[in-house]
């Protein structure tokens, strides 16, 4: 007999189309191979070299003022820029190149150069929300910019440059390749059922409970039945909501809240400040009505079982399809278990 917990399956991910092998037989297998260090040393209030504490001079030569808050700045190294001029290069189907305009910013979480998410009160956080907020429409109001991606880089096993807490926010001209593959699976569903494809996935998953890590008022987090990474989460709003902007002033606080269960129970997972790449995924600024976006947040954490190993993305994943050991369910299940 078939058993999700024993046999090697593949689930569908219905947000991107896309595959998983899950492979739960493997978990014991032996491991001789790279050792991570990510215990880091424990920061300083202030860095007098930190890039992005306040007073301090950037890499491009502008000072930081001595911000109290958070802090937002166009981020000196861009990879979009707005003055980029139109153009396009085409031969037949096969070279297809076009012009990207955009703009890039960095946020700073707090002056405090030793806090992480995990380490923040809930009031702090609310504040990072709120300017989340703030960016997401002052960005997606201009003309030419129809996608903001919101992104935090935590931990230097992430590529974060920088300890100091801070995120950075792309905003594209046109909708880059996650946001499309998600924007056509929710619409099409959205056709199909006349419903919504993540209020519909939350109700499944709440009758089975086996996947989720912790919720509030307004917010579930759960590690996705179709979850890639380890110890993968999705935060879904309880409420049908497409952007940060469409939250109430208690849901934005429960938004921050459950960001620091989240990130609390990582860190308590292998005693270490937990690395991952977190991000939203909002309704398109396209000025598109979008019916079918439902606000989320994914949160994709290399470490697997210790840590010191984390997962690799390579070989059968590079050449066919992403592949995990440890099934979401057994996932969910420590995550449930750790004190937030
Ligand atoms: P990451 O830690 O996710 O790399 O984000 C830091 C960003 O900060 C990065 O994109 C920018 C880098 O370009 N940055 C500045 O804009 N000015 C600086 O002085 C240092 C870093
Ligand atoms: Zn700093």
């Amino acid at each position: 007999m078939f058993d999700l917990k024993q046999h090697p399956h593949r689930r569908f991910n219905p947000l991107t189309s896309e595959w998983v092998l899950v492979s739960p037989q493997r978990t014991e297998r032996p491991w001789q191979g790279q050792v991570e260090e990510t215990q880091p040393e424990e920061q300083p209030v202030y860095d007098p070299d930190c890039y992005l504490c306040p007073g301090n001079a950037r890499a491009g030569g502008v000072r930081n003022p001595q911000y109290p808050r958070t802090f937002v700045f166009d981020n000196d190294f861009a990879a979009l820029r707005p003055d980029t001029p139109e153009g396009r290069v085409q031969e037949g189907e096969l070279i297809v190149g076009e012009s990207e305009r955009g703009i890039c910013r960095v946020v700073c979480f707090s002056p405090r150069h030793n806090l992480t998410i995990a380490r923040m009160s809930v009031a702090e956080i609310r504040e990072v929300v709120d300017t989340w907020v703030d960016q997401y429409q002052e960005l997606g109001a201009l003309p030419f910019i129809n996608w903001v991606q919101i992104f935090e880089n935590r931990g230097a096993l992430m590529g974060a440059s920088n300890p100091h807490p801070h995120c950075q926010i792309w905003a594209d001209e046109k909708a880059p390749n996650e946001s499309r593959k998600e924007a056509h699976s929710q619409s099409e569903y959205h056709v199909k059922h006349q419903s919504c494809l993540l209020c519909d996935y939350l109700e499944l998953e709440l009758r089975s409970q086996e996947r989720l890590v912790c919720e509030n008022d307004s917010f579930f987090a759960l590690v996705p039945f179709w979850a890639v990474w380890p110890f993968e989460i999705m935060v879904i709003s309880k409420r049908h909501v497409a952007g940060l902007d469409d939250l109430s002033g208690a849901e934005r606080t429960n938004l921050a809240g459950i960001l620091k269960q989240i990130t609390s129970r990582y860190d308590n997972l292998f005693q270490v400040s937990f690395p991952y790449t977190m991000g939203f995924h909002q309704l398109p600024k396209d000025g598109k009505p979008h019916p079918e976006w439902h606000l989320h947040a994914h949160f994709y954490p290399p470490l697997l079982r210790s840590a010191s190993v984390r997962k690799f993305m390579v070989g059968y994943e590079m050449l066919a399809m992403p592949q995990r050991d440890i099934t979401p369910e057994q996932a969910a299940n420590r995550l449930r278990e750790l004190n937030d």
